[in-house]
This record gives C-alpha cells, structure tokens and sequence, in this order.
C-alpha cells in the first residue's frame, strides 16, 4: 500500500515538472520573432509514422516538403515520406503568389503550414524547425522525443530585402563556405545575398571573354595568400543552392574604384599615367587625357594591403566601357536575380565629373541587360535611373540625395549593421573605424529613423555587410556575423512595436544552442545570458 502511494505521489511529481517543463511556442527562442504567437496547451510529437502531406499545385512544392523531410531526417531516424496522400505535417499552399507570409498550426493532430507562396511555405517550415528541440540540426541520430508545442504562429516580413553580404574579395570564401553561411541566411529568413566580387585585392569571378581577370586578379588576396575564383559554374552552383532557400544572389562588380585587381589583369585598361605601385601618379592625374596618341598604359601591380580610395577605371576611355559591357552580359546571363551591383563606393582618385558620367553609362549598360542596379550611397550623387537603389552606408546626405530623385535606399549603416566592425577593443579580428558594434547596438537602431528624412516608404530594406580585410575562413566569418546577423535579420523581419532588446536577449539563448548544435562558433557576447 505504502509502495502504491509512493509510486501514485511521484507518479503526479513527474508529472507536474513535465508539465511545467512542457514548451511553449512563445517560448521557443524563435528569431526573427513572428509577427502574433498564440500558446495552445499540450505538444504534439513527431514519430516513426510522421510524414510530409502536400496540398496544393506549384512547381516547387514538392521540393519544399523535400527540403524539410531532409531536414527532419537526420536526427530523428525517421522516413518522413513526402506525398500529396497524407502526413501529420500539412503543406498546404492556397495560392500561386510570391507571399511570404504564412501561417503555421499545431494542434493534438499534428502541424499544418499554409500560405499563399511558395516563399511563406519555405518561412514556415522554418520556424517549425525553431520550434523542435535544438538538436533537430544535428547531422546524426539523436536518440530523444521530438515534441513541438501547440499554438499558432501568423508571421509576415516587415521588409522585401533582407539582406546579407560576403566580402569575397579581399579574402576568397569557398563555395562550401558561401553554402554553410547560406544556411543560416535561410534560417534567419533572410532572402538576398550580395557577393562582393570584385576589389582591389581580387577578381572572384570568371569571365569569360576577358580571361586574365581571374589569371591574375584572382591569384592572391590580402596578405598575399593564393586567393581564387569562382567559375562560372561554380557561380551558378551558388545561385542554384541559394534559389532552394529562397535568397536571391546579387553580384557586384565594384567601380570604377577599388578596380586594381582588373588593372593589374589588363594593361590597356589603365589610364596610362599610373605608378608601378598601382597609385596613380597625382602629378599626370590632373588632365587625365586617356585619349591622349602616346598614351602608354602598363599593369598595374597586384596588391594585397588593405588601403582603399587610390585606384580607378579610366572614365573617359571608350574601352572602358567595352570591358563594363562584356562583364555585366556574362554575369546578368547567370544571375536570375533582379539586381547588379555597380559599387561606387571610395572612387576619391576618379574626378569627381567623370565618376558622375561613368556611373550613369554603367547604369545603362545595367538597364540594357535588364537588370536593376544598386550602387554604394555615393552613386547618387549621379543621376539614378528610375528604380534603381542607392545602399546608405555612410553619408546621410547621399540617402537624401537618392530619395529626392524618387529612388529607394538600402540600409547598412556601418556603426549599427557592418559586421566586420569590432564587438570591442578586444575582439581578435574585424576594423573599428566606424564604431565598435556590440550586439546590443546592433541591435538597438531603428531603420526608418536613422537617417533624417528617410522613413519607411523610402527604404527598400536592409542589408548586413560583412568586408573580409581580417577574415580568412570560416571560423572568422561565424565569430563576426553571428549574433550580429540574427540582430539584423530582426530588424528586417519583425515589425517596429514588436521588437525589444529585452525579448531578444531572452530568445537567443536557444538560437545559440542552434548555432552549437551546427557548428557555427558564434561570438558569447556578454550582453546575453547564454
Ligand atoms: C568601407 S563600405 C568600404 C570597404 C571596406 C570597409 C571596411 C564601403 C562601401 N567601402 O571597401 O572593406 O569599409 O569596413
């Protein structure tokens, strides 16, 4: 009798610590926080009979329900079988639209996910994956339940662009790396990454009708490693992998500045006034006659410092643009995307007429193979073509000056949102000439009132650079992105009044966990209680 009381009296002791350990999707850790979270009570559990059931007609659809089945896979054991017959996590897709926007439902039956684009889909499988223990990322067997709080989640973007960048320039990232930094993107839903192709240091990309750009822009980097390229297939294998998540690959080329590594590629495409150093000569800058009978161009030499502002294409050099022309139409053929970015930033040896007249031919030479461009803030202080976008990284001024031709901003202030900024003095890589980023302050800034006169009607969204001066591999690219990327993708997801410093420090300890459970060894900064 005794026995039986025990077992009766610790049976209802378990019972309520599982019950007060039962989790509550608001209590998920999910980031970017959803725009309405509401609690059900009770779980529901994943199991050996789980399965994929797809509603709906899209192209994609099935490759959707694949993604997530791939997902769920691993470390649960389970078939999670993919069909249009049945399965306790519905896909259910209402409409044909480019939405991202869904709903997501757990009940005591099981998950349902709906949304009227293919995008919102992708968004809700992947805060389902928010909602399961963290150990749903782990690559093997994991030998525990697999419960998921009951509720609902409604959630749609405050942004369309929500962006990250990837210096690959000064330092060359791999595809593998490009892949893995994906990854997470995607988890954070974010839906744009610009590759910074193309600087002074190095030449990232194939082209094919000017072969050398790669032969020898691309054969070192900063600190004079070995660097490297991508083909044009590996360029594609990038655009493919990012197309599955939903992020949109925007290349940059970046001029008519920051070119040496082209310069150094090809010599008649220097001014012919140059300095063996690649600096141009500022005695000969001055009348900068390109078209001049005894022009004389050399190479310039390849460079691996970290300096910025002393190269330039040569604007008024007809050529010029033959190189711009072949360059665009090789990388437009292979970006299905909207954008090209022309850069534009730091051209302080181009004068400043001629940087005027080469951006707005560059802008045509965009426009002609259907693209949109986007250029550093500078390029607004040219005449924008309508749609065209201007990303705000320094000069108030020049966000102003982009809004006033009706043109949209792109924002990536540097002191809240580059992620090569320092977290302090003592962070062991990354520059602090803008300011020392702390998560909390990459945090705490407000898009549509950061920049005077510029609100919300006239920002296109947001975007986090990450420059690669002091950034080698892959451990360098975690400790500097994360949690500073989650902090912007935030800000580019989740509306205004549901943001607060205080919940998403709350949060992130179970996004750390994530990032743990997949090896991304992001920076504990002690403004979170990890
Ligand atoms: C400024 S931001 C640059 C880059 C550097 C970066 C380092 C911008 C448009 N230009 O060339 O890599 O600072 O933080």
């Amino acid at each position: 009798m005794k026995k039986v009381l025990w077992s009766l009296a610790l049976g209802s002791l378990l019972a309520m610590a599982s019950c007060k350990e039962s989790p509550k999707l608001s209590q998920s850790g999910l980031l970017p926080l959803p725009q309405e979270i509401s609690d059900g009570s009770g779980t529901y559990e994943l199991g050996a009979s789980s399965g994929i059931k797809l509603t709906g007609s899209s192209e994609r659809l099935t490759g959707i329900g694949e993604f997530l089945a791939e997902k769920l896979r691993p470390a649960t054991g389970f078939d999670f079988p993919v069909s249009f017959d049945a399965g306790d996590i519905e896909l259910e897709l209402t409409g044909n639209d480019d939405s991202e926007s869904y709903e997501l439902t757990v009940t005591a039956d099981g998950v349902k996910i709906s949304s009227t684009g293919e995008a919102g889909l992708f968004y809700g499988v992947q805060t389902l994956l928010q909602i399961l223990p963290a150990e749903i990322y782990q690559a093997n067997l994991q030998n525990q339940s697999w419960m998921i709080p009951q509720g609902m989640i409604k959630d749609s973007p405050e942004f369309e662009y929500r962006g990250s960048m990837l210096d690959v320039a000064r330092h060359f990232i791999s595809v593998a790396d490009v892949k893995f930094y994906l990854d997470q993107m995607a988890q954070l839903k974010l839906n744009y990454l610009h590759l910074h192709l193309t600087d002074d240091q190095g030449w990232r990309i194939e082209i094919k009708s000017w072969p050398k750009l790669t032969e020898i822009g691309g054969s070192t980097q900063v600190g004079g490693g070995k660097g490297g390229f991508y083909t044009q297939e590996d360029y594609k294998e990038i655009v493919a992998y990012a197309a599955e998540r939903f992020i949109t690959i925007v290349p940059e080329v970046d001029m008519p500045g920051h070119t040496n590594s082209a310069l150094a590629s090809y010599a008649e495409l220097n001014p012919g006034v140059n300095l063996p150093n690649g600096k141009l000569d500022s005695v000969n800058k001055a009348p900068l006659d390109y078209s001049m009978p005894t022009r004389n161009p050399q190479a310039s030499e390849l460079y691996t410092g970290i300096e910025v502002g002393w190269s330039t294409f040569a604007p008024k050099l007809e050529l010029t643009y033959a190189f711009v022309d072949s360059v665009v139409r090789e990388i437009t053929e292979i970006t299905p995307g909207p954008y090209f970015h022309i850069g534009g930033d730091e051209s302080h040896v181009t004068e400043k007429e001629d940087y005027i007249y080469f951006v707005e031919r560059v802008q045509d030479i965009v426009s002609k193979y259907g693209k949109t461009s986007i250029g550093w803030d500078e390029v607004a202080t040219a005449k924008l073509l309508p749609g065209n976008v201007a990303q705000f990284w320094a000069k108030e001024e020049n966000a102003k000056l982009a809004k006033d031709q009706e043109n949209k901003v792109l924002m990536s202030p540097a002191k809240k949102i580059y992620l090569d900024m320092q977290y302090d003095s003592t962070t062991r890589i990354g520059l602090h000439w803008a300011a020392y980023v702390e998560l909390d302050s990459a945090y705490l800034w407000e898009p549509t009132e950061y920049a005077p006169g510029i609100s919300k009607e006239h920002i296109l969204g947001i975007e986090a650079p990450l420059w690669t001066e002091t950034v080698v591999n892959r451990e360098d690219i975690n400790y500097l992105a994360f949690p500073r990327l989650a902090a912007a993708a935030e800000i580019a997801w989740t509306s205004k009044d549901r943001r607060n410093w205080e919940g998403f420090s709350k949060r992130l300890p179970a996004q750390g966990k994530r990032w743990d459970v997949q090896g991304v060894g992001f920076y504990r900064s002690p403004k979170v209680t990890w």
